[in-house]
């Protein structure tokens, strides 16, 4: 009902207001071919100001291979949506140039106050104009906003696209073909991996080329691989360095939880690849002391039985191999555990963090050490 509607709109509109042949366009193509080389807007500048001095000109066009003019309003919600890929374009592609050509009253009622505010509001820093009598006949051709119209070097309307560009993928998809007619510029695609942040593959491509994804994802210990962003199903014309995600997921590890005395499972619990666990509560038995479990619990890299470590009675401090005594053995393994030689269990780290402050380093080796020495 909106398109009939519009489309009466417009016929109405060629009628009034259109001089008969005034325009050579194949009106299937809106307004592709139409010469926009005698431009003259103001740049938008502060509080919705028109710049006296500062102007976009056939210079502009001239001087990058491809020009995008995004038409659009500050009560519009569709062209908001976009503004983020229309950024993107102005930051990441070196001979695209980005115009915003904000509408006043015309379609939705927005003001160039209300326009400059919201650029400036969320940091949208590709140039803005006002409309003049050549981009505004562009309006004719619209039935509503936004909409992109891709200009040549020379001027020309080559592409009319109706309606907002919802994704970066549509915006590649849109631009990507055009802009290959105009530049031969070479792009690099790295594949990176996002465990580790390695780039494990490259190529190279033209402007408008698609990534092949013809590369093997990496082998990641304790990870599975899931997929690329973007999506190999739906890949992307490259406009410029593009960055190809693999992304991996760790896998889930089982920790069973067993009674060492009654020999009976107190508790399944998973966590991810490389993470600590978090035990349950260990039961208490009658003249034994809980001292922890039988394996670090603080990086788990498999599936693990852990097993409750008790002593008969009350251990001594710093006795970490639970002997019964203080001794140079004790302080040794605090110290190969300090310097990373040697994983102690969780049991033997709650012994040999003598001095409580809840890790095992050098400074336990030593109070142990003084320990077993009597002093
Ligand atoms: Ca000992
Ligand atoms: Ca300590």
């Amino acid at each position: 009902m909106k398109k009939v509607f519009a489309l009466i709109v417009a016929v109405l509109m060629a009628f009034a207001v259109m001089p008969v042949g005034a325009k050579t366009t194949d009106p299937l193509k809106g307004a592709v071919g139409t010469d926009l080389s005698a431009v003259h807007a103001p740049y938008l500048v502060a509080g919705g100001q028109s710049s006296t001095t500062d102007f976009l000109t056939a210079e502009d066009f001239a001087s990058h291979a491809l020009t995008v003019l995004t038409i659009w309003d500050s009560n519009c919600g569709y062209c908001k949506a976009e503004m983020p890929f229309l950024q993107r374009l102005h930051d990441e592609v070196p001979d695209l140039l980005v115009v915003g050509v904000c509408t006043q009253q015309t379609f939705l009622g927005g003001t160039y106050a209300a326009g400059w505010n919201y650029l400036q509001a969320n940091g949208y820093t590709y140039l803005n104009v006002k409309p003049d009598s050549v981009l505004g006949g562009l309006f004719t051709y619209m039935d509503g906003v936004p909409y992109n119209f891709l200009v040549n070097s020379e001027g020309i309307v080559v592409k009319m696209i109706e309606g907002a560009m919802m994704s970066w993928n549509e915006t590649c998809e849109e631009i990507g073909p055009v802009l290959a007619q105009y530049t031969d510029r070479q792009c690099t695609v790295s594949y990176v991996e996002n465990v580790n942040g390695t780039v494990f593959a490259t190529e190279q491509l033209t402007v408008g080329q698609v990534p092949t994804y013809s590369v093997t994802a990496p082998t990641i210990e304790g990870h599975t691989f899931q997929g690329f962003t973007p999506a190999a199903t739906n890949p992307c014309p490259v406009l410029s360095d593009t960055v190809i995600t693999a992304n991996y997921i760790p896998r889930s590890m089982k920790v069973q939880f067993f009674d060492s005395i009654t020999n009976t499972k107190i508790a399944t619990k998973y966590t991810s690849w490389g993470n600590p666990v978090v035990p349950p509560a260990a039961p208490e038995h009658e003249g034994y002391t809980f001292v922890g479990w039988d394996h670090d619990l603080s990086c788990i890299k498999e599936k693990l039985d852990v097993y409750t470590v008790y002593y008969e009675g009350t251990p001594l401090p710093g006795d970490v191999d639970l002997d019964g005594q203080v001794s140079g053995t004790d302080a040794l393994i605090v110290l190969r555990a300090a310097m990373e030689l040697q994983v102690i269990t969780d049991a033997e780290q709650n012994m040999g963090d003598i001095n409580g402050d809840g890790v095992v380093d050098s400074s336990d080796a030593l109070l142990i050490l003084r320990a077993s020495m009597g002093l």
